[in-house]
């Protein structure tokens, strides 16, 4: 087992900034390579429509169907087949998720600035959105509700559902996967898999109308077809690989860590893994454990590849305060602190998807069961972007309400600025109230 070492301790405390970012590489993600598959695709969905899908559906997928869209019966019987023990923990996981998604939901700003000069910053929710649930190396039957539940809270109306078809299950998508949508109220599902979704979400095709918002993780295919539609159709952040970054001093208990450097791994082989620690013994203790507990995994050479990739490492620094700045150079999609302070460490991170505190928050509590979101930005875009929440299915909307008396205080000053913008049919327009 080996995950390489980068030590930056030593830096010069003066000169030019150190760039902590290039310190720790991200994976290759090459979507522009991606598109030359995907646009093609997009073309003939969207002049063919559900013949073209159901024919990519044979070629990717194997499978022989007929129609895209899955019928209700097929819903009810998944969710009567689910194990009780799944469902009781699904069931935990919305009662959480909905009790912080309904403390987001945010009021309208209204500002009264002065008789009669009024506006408003309303809130509205999205109207229709498609969610996208990839079948992949497992079917994350967790995130259907990491979607969902947010959309539901935010007042969605209309909310579509697409996984991909499963031959296995008879070209049905995980039936795990259906029951959570049955579990949930989702009525609206295909089976419809990766780049075939997203256009079929943009376009509206045959029984799928058009959307408004597409949400939710994929492979470079969906993320190269949700680029590409962009514009057409809003989207989430692009997910890119997993990743998870621990800053940790020597009171951190290495098996703790190890274990959790290994959970994220175990997502795909181009998962990134990486301690940031001011402490040796804790960085060769957490190494020793990682030999230890990797050969007792399931999916051992994916978490292999994964760790001694160039894009994982453990990365020791001077001390918790070069630790900080690497960790928000890097703005991980998942940040453990675990420290002597570790709420104090924790309150200065600026740069992180999810920061999660202390020993007893390890980044699979977040993927399940904590009632926070686990669709988070990962490949540095967490410095400008935030995970789903309430807020990524709400638009805001600006409204404007004067009466005369209003209007009349500030009129001046609008037709100033008409003036020296010289454009005088703007200043007009106020003018004419008042002769
Ligand atoms: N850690 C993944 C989410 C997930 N984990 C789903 C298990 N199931 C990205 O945040
Ligand atoms: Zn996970």
């Amino acid at each position: 087992m080996t995950i390489r070492r980068i030590d930056l301790r030593g830096a010069p405390s003066s000169g030019a900034p150190v760039d902590y970012r290039a310190a720790v590489p991200r994976a290759e993600f090459d979507v522009e390579a991606a598109a030359h598959v995907v646009q093609p695709m997009l073309d003939d969905i969207k002049s063919r429509g559900v013949e073209a899908i159901l024919e990519l559906s044979a070629r990717f997928d194997k499978v022989e169907l007929s129609d895209i869209r899955v019928p209700a019966e097929a819903l009810t019987k998944a969710l009567a087949e689910l194990e009780p023990e799944v469902r009781a923990a699904l069931e935990e996981s919305i009662r959480r998720l909905r009790a912080t998604c309904a403390n987001e939901l945010e009021a309208d700003a209204v500002t009264d600035l002065a008789p009669g000069a009024r506006v408003v910053h309303r809130k509205v929710p999205v109207g229709r959105v498609g969610l996208y649930v990839p079948g992949g190396l497992a079917p994350l039957v967790s995130s259907v509700l990491m979607n969902v539940v947010p959309a539901q809270v935010a007042g969605v109306r209309s909310l579509a559902l697409a996984s991909p078809p499963q031959r296995e299950f008879g070209g049905l998508p995980h039936p795990t996967i259906l029951a959570a949508c049955e579990l949930l109220g989702v009525e609206e599902v295909y089976a419809v898999g990766g780049a075939q979704a997203i256009a079929m979400f943009a376009y509206g095709v045959g029984p799928c109308a058009k959307v408004d918002l597409v949400t939710g993780p994929g492979n470079i295919y969906v993320v190269t077809a949700k680029r590409l539609l962009k514009g057409q159709v809003g989207i989430d952040s692009e997910a890119g690989p997993t990743e998870i970054a621990i800053l940790a001093d020597e009171t951190a208990e290495a098996a703790y860590v190890a274990a959790d450097l290994i959970s994220q791994a175990e997502h795909d082989p181009l998962a990134a893994s990486v301690l940031v620690t001011d402490s040796e013994a804790l960085a060769d203790d957490v190494e020793a454990e990682l030999e230890k507990q990797v050969s007792a995994t399931k999916h051992v050479e994916r978490i292999r590849t994964a760790l001694g990739g160039s894009q994982s490492g453990i990365v020791l620094v001077d001390d918790l305060e070069q630790g900080l700045a690497v960790v928000n150079a890097y703005a991980a999609e998942h940040l453990e602190i675990q420290t002597r302070d570790a709420h104090d460490w924790a309150a200065r991170v600026t740069n992180a998807g999810a920061i999660f505190i202390g020993p007893f928050a390890p980044v699979s509590l977040g993927d399940y069961s904590a009632g926070s979101n686990h669709v988070l930005p990962t490949g540095g875009c967490a410095c400008h972007s935030s995970g789903l929440s309430v807020r990524a299915f709400t638009k805001s909307v600006h409204v404007i309400d004067y009466t005369r008396e209003g209007l009349e205080d500030v009129k001046d000053h609008v037709m100033t600025l008409a003036a020296a913008e010289d454009l005088p049919g703007h200043g007009a327009a106020v003018r004419v109230r008042f002769e």
